[in-house]
């Protein structure tokens, strides 16, 4: 791809889309992260001039701009100090708890908060950097929140778009964050805020009117100029997905097919497989799941070999308090229900604290006669897409939470709240005893939903929204 200096779309997310890979003789070049926001945005940018403004992955001076998978890509740098403050102190000690209804309690630091400021303007600044003239900016995620109103300011003619991958919370939760009101003025410089599920975008209005005395009607807030003319920014819905066609091709080659067999006969050919895929994230109810697994095995409703439990709990976040507690906790169960239900070759948990290539993923799905996802509260949740995407012989059963942007689409499932473990314990005992031609249904349903709003979808949604917000200042009314 040619070098070009402005371009007419530009995304801005706190991460590029590649990864760095050093070779065995010590060269190094970027490859595609795995993720479906990459996917995405692969195939909106196609033929239509992208670029992608985030952070390489290493702290300190950022590479040179360049172009890979079909895109201009300009990272942005961040210091050690940034990454402590800015992205583990601020992002994921302050904002994640907070709009995760405070499952652990969010940590204020007003030195956190400056360098937030800081790398939100230096995103900002790289924004303005590659926009063309009038380009759409579509700004991702809850790192970035200020940088729509920095944007605007910098560049009044750019249409500026953010999309929140996480839940934005009620206002009383908000309400703690000693700088809700900079957040919420950052956000409305867009034109367009697009949220997974209609709660958040309510959430976001009502915030706005109650915190910051804000006119609001409907999905929309309106703002005034110092010149007092007027501005009318709409928040709404539009759930994210994943890529069904990509996927579903995927799980079904044959190199998956027969690694799907090769798991089953190395887990010893059991009865029932139970699966849970997460980051080893507090918001993802790894524990209440564990809980509700043992005390089942506790009252002899199934025991090893005939039953297993495998639990994906990918690292992240490793340098956070809440997160080195959370892996011990989750290590320390795992650890006493082997003690307890184990027996020589047949753990009752096969717990994987690592991450795998996307084929072997799709095979562990196709494993899983139950797919475990229990969040206590979640924007989307993707695994629950991609497990029944990943179902197309329709067998299998998705145990789901209420708590996530994905129960909002996919009813056919069978939903829990997994703060309430006798009602987990029931719900798993009965994905298990279902009739399978009624799993069935469940299953075919489910997969139709995921197909018809894929990723693709999404993305277009969005653009269209944007496209479509109020054109220029209205003025304002006598
Ligand atoms: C945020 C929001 C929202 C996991 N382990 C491996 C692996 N994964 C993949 C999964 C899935 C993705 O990572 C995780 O996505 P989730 O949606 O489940 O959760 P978050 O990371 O919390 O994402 C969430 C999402 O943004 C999108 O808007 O849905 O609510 O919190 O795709 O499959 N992939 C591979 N190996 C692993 O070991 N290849």
């Amino acid at each position: 791809m040619p070098r070009q200096h402005t371009y007419d779309l530009v995304i801005a997310a706190n991460r590029l889309p590649v990864d760095r890979v050093v070779g065995p003789d010590g060269s190094s070049e970027w490859h595609r992260s795995p993720g479906g926001l990459v996917t995405a945005m692969e195939s909106v940018m196609r033929g239509r001039e992208g670029a992608w403004v985030g952070w390489a992955g290493e702290a300190g001076e950022a590479p040179a701009p360049f172009a890979e998978a079909g895109m201009w890509l300009h990272p942005v740098p961040l210091s050690e100090d940034e990454l402590q403050t800015y992205y583990e102190g601020f992002s994921n000690d302050t904002l994640w708890p907070i709009y995760h209804d405070v499952i652990v309690p969010a940590h204020f630091h007003r030195e956190w908060w400056q360098d937030y400021q800081r790398v939100n303007e230096r995103f900002a600044e790289a924004v303005c950097e590659v926009a063309a003239p009038g380009a759409r900016v579509w700004i991702h995620d809850y790192q970035l929140q200020l940088v729509p109103a920095l944007v605007r300011r910098l560049r009044p003619d750019l249409r500026i778009g953010w999309f929140n991958h996480i839940p934005f919370p009620p206002v009383e939760l908000f309400a703690q964050l000693p700088w809700r009101s900079q957040i919420i003025e950052g956000l409305l410089g867009a034109d367009y805020l697009g949220f997974q599920r209609s709660a958040d975008a309510a959430n976001f209005v009502r915030a706005a009117r109650q915190l910051d005395g804000r006119s609001t009607r409907g999905e929309t807030v309106t703002t005034t100029h110092p010149d007092g003319r007027e501005r009318v920014v709409r928040a709404s819905s539009v759930p994210i997905s994943i890529d069904y066609a990509g996927l579903e091709q995927l799980a079904r080659s044959p190199e998956v097919l027969a690694r799907a067999e090769q798991i089953r006969t190395s887990l010893g050919d059991p009865e029932i497989v139970m699966l849970g895929v997460d980051r080893l994230d507090y918001t993802k109810g790894i524990r209440h799941r564990l809980k509700a697994y043992e005390e089942l095995l506790s009252e002899g409703a199934f025991c090893p070999p005939e039953v297993t439990f495998v639990q994906v709990a990918t690292p992240s976040r490793e340098r956070v308090e809440a997160y080195k507690r959370l892996r011990t906790e989750v290590e320390t169960t795992v650890g006493r229900i082997n003690g307890t239900y184990g027996t020589l070759g047949s753990p009752a948990v096969h717990y994987l604290h690592q991450s795998y290539p996307r084929e072997e993923m799709a095979a562990l799905f196709q494993v899983a006669d139950v797919m475990l996802v229990t969040p206590l509260r979640d924007g989307m949740n993707l695994v629950a897409k991609e497990y029944v995407t990943c179902r197309h012989d329709l067998g299998g059963a998705l145990v789901l939470s209420e708590f996530t942007g994905a129960w909002h689409e996919l009813h056919q499932s069978f939903v829990c709240n997994p703060h309430d473990i006798e009602g987990l314990k029931q719900t798993m005992l009965r994905a298990i005893e279902t009739d399978p031609k009624d799993r069935r249904r469940l299953m075919r349903a489910s997969r139709r939903r995921v197909s018809e709003h894929d990723v693709q979808r999404w993305a277009d949604r969005f653009l269209d929204n944007l496209a479509s917000a109020p054109e220029r200042p209205t003025p304002k009314r006598a």
